[in-house]
């Protein structure tokens, strides 16, 4: 028998960056009632839930992810009456709602922080990392951000350094304080009150440093945090058990949930954050880093396979709002062969697919000159790094001037293919991405070996071509995805060249098929999901 239906285990999660979605208001920044105007929009998608990216008051020294209130709307994108109707909108059309929390730190404007930094015996004073100079003036140890350069500031007031591992816009909190823990576990309260139904928990491994703060065993590489092995300044023993303490406040709500986004993610790390006693997901970014080459791919899926508990539920991402997009990173130019492969693969693996605004109609990334990078990392190292500005750019949604994100000059300019790529365009070409995207996340519905099959590789070492099976004792899925563009062949064995098979789905036309000799023939770039009858 089917089990019952779980949000966020069988549905498909997607990310809204929103000061990039649609803006209602006309003032070059999306907003909340421009997602809500776009309900019906992922409703036709298909998806199950949606997370924001930050929406408190923030100075935007990170673009959201420096808070300056955890429980306030930032009223760029709107108020909380908007908030408390697009929770309200969202259930009404069967949509779930995330929220990104982010607790390694604060803005340096958030009260606490002006506070903490006022005087040595202010009560906030200990909510963050202060520490005296070492003798010389130099920094408390040899910890460094990883926007770049040492990962502390003086404060000439205090004489005393902070510690913070991003911006110095960005004080990290000090989570062995029971106070800082509780205001935390408020928040979560606040919002879950609410009736928000999940979290995303920005870097949440970072939260606990060592607390003698000792400096970091030195390695090679060639930045000054990628020479160090970080192993006081993140994964340190206190966090599983505030991670259970969440866990089990979300489960005395109904159907709550919480994903991590692990920092210097491993499979392996990821997975030890993972299962009913901790998170119910963490994010394993592993995808983020290979070409477009099919056996790094299964390597990584099965090496995330093997390090998850039998009791832990596998997340796959292509995109988030901190990476070059994946139609960007798997093909230049414009063709969407690719894109729709990469597609299926995300939608036919065991786990949950978090996809990214524009992912669905292949947005590529912005191109910005230097003058146009506002992300604090590109802006300091604009000649190696460009920052993130480039995957962040306004949704695509027709082929007006500012392509129907606003009817002004938005925050980052449209990109220059919107005139042609975008929503209203790929609505009406049935071969399109979007629609192409429709039908996997359609089959994924309403076929339960998509959402609950094993995993089951048929190549092994493969060079170009992935195929697998998804397998419940009732169902068996063939998903065969062909990642070059010339006409390719999977062997898949004599059992299953026997068995009788229905086209579910090809990007290439195929109604029928023939197996019997063993080999599955697939056209260049073709994917082809089929059915054991
Ligand atoms: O990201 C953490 C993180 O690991 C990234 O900063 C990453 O190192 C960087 O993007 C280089 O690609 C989270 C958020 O996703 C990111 O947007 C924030 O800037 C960061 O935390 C600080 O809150």
């Amino acid at each position: 028998m089917e089990k019952q239906k779980l949000w966020w285990r069988d549905g498909v999660i997607y990310q809204i960056y929103p000061r990039s979605f649609a803006d209602s208001n006309q003032d070059g920044f999306g907003d909340l009632i421009g997602i809500i105007s776009h309900l019906d929009y992922l409703v036709e998608l298909g998806v199950d839930a949606i997370w924001l990216s930050p929406i408190y008051p923030s100075p935007d020294a990170d673009f959201g992810y420096d808070v300056s209130n955890y429980t306030g709307i930032d009223p760029r994108y709107g108020t909380m009456e908007d908030f408390d109707l697009l929770v309200k909108s969202a259930h009404e059309k069967g949509i779930r709602l995330i929220l990104d929390l982010v607790m390694n730190h604060t803005s340096d404007q958030h009260p606490w922080f002006i506070q903490s930094r006022s005087s040595r015996d202010n009560p906030y004073h200990d909510w963050y990392l202060w520490r005296d100079p070492r003798p010389g003036g130099k920094p408390p140890n040899n910890w460094y951000s990883i926007f770049g350069g040492r990962g502390w500031e003086f404060d000439p007031k205090l004489g005393q350094y902070y510690f913070h591992m991003f911006d110095k816009r960005q004080p990290d909190l000090n989570w062995h304080n029971p106070a800082v823990r509780q205001a935390m576990l408020d928040v979560y309260r606040f919002w879950l009150e609410r009736g928000v139904d999940g979290f995303r928990l920005d870097v949440f491994n970072a939260y606990f440093k060592h607390p003698d703060l000792p400096d970091n065993p030195v390695k090679l590489g060639i930045r000054g945090f990628e020479r160090q092995q970080h192993i006081y300044d993140t994964d340190q023993p206190d966090l599983l058990p505030l991670l259970s303490e969440i866990r089990a406040m979300l489960d005395s709500y109904s159907e709550r949930y919480a994903v991590g986004e692990t920092f210097l993610d491993t499979a392996e790390k990821a997975a030890s954050y993972c299962g009913p006693r901790y998170l119910h997901g963490t994010f394993n970014f592993s995808f983020f880093n290979y070409f477009w080459w099919p056996r790094l791919f299964l390597k990584a899926i099965q090496r995330w396979e093997a390090a998850l508990s039998p009791e832990a539920w596998p997340t796959w991402v292509l995109n988030n709002h901190d990476n070059v997009r994946s139609a960007s990173r798997y093909r230049r130019g414009e063709d969407d062969s690719r894109a729709k492969v990469a597609a299926a693969l995300l939608m036919t693996l065991r786990g949950t697919p978090f996809m990214y605004y524009g992912e669905e109609i292949g947005m590529r990334n912005l191109r910005l000159p230097r003058e146009k990078i506002k992300d604090p990392p590109g802006k300091k190292y604009w000649l190696v790094y460009r920052g993130r500005d480039g995957c962040r750019g306004p949704m695509q949604w027709d082929d007006t001037t500012f392509a129907g994100f606003s009817q002004v000059e938005p925050w980052l300019p449209a990109h220059l293919d919107s005139s042609w790529r975008n929503v209203a365009a790929q609505r009406s070409d049935p071969d399109s991405l979007f629609n192409f995207y429709r039908r996997l996340i359609n089959l994924r519905k309403e076929y339960p070996a998509l959402r609950e099959g094993l995993f089951l590789p048929l190549n092994f070492e493969p060079r170009t071509l992935l195929g697998y099976l998804r397998k419940t004792n009732q169902q068996t899925i063939l998903v065969a995805l062909n990642f070059v563009n010339r006409p390719n062949r999977l062997a898949i064995g004599s059992q299953l060249a026997h068995a009788n098979w229905k086209v579910l789905l090809s990007n290439r036309g195929r109604l029928s098929t023939e197996l019997r000799s063993g080999l599955l023939h697939l056209d260049p770039d073709e994917v082809c999901i089929l059915l054991q009858r």
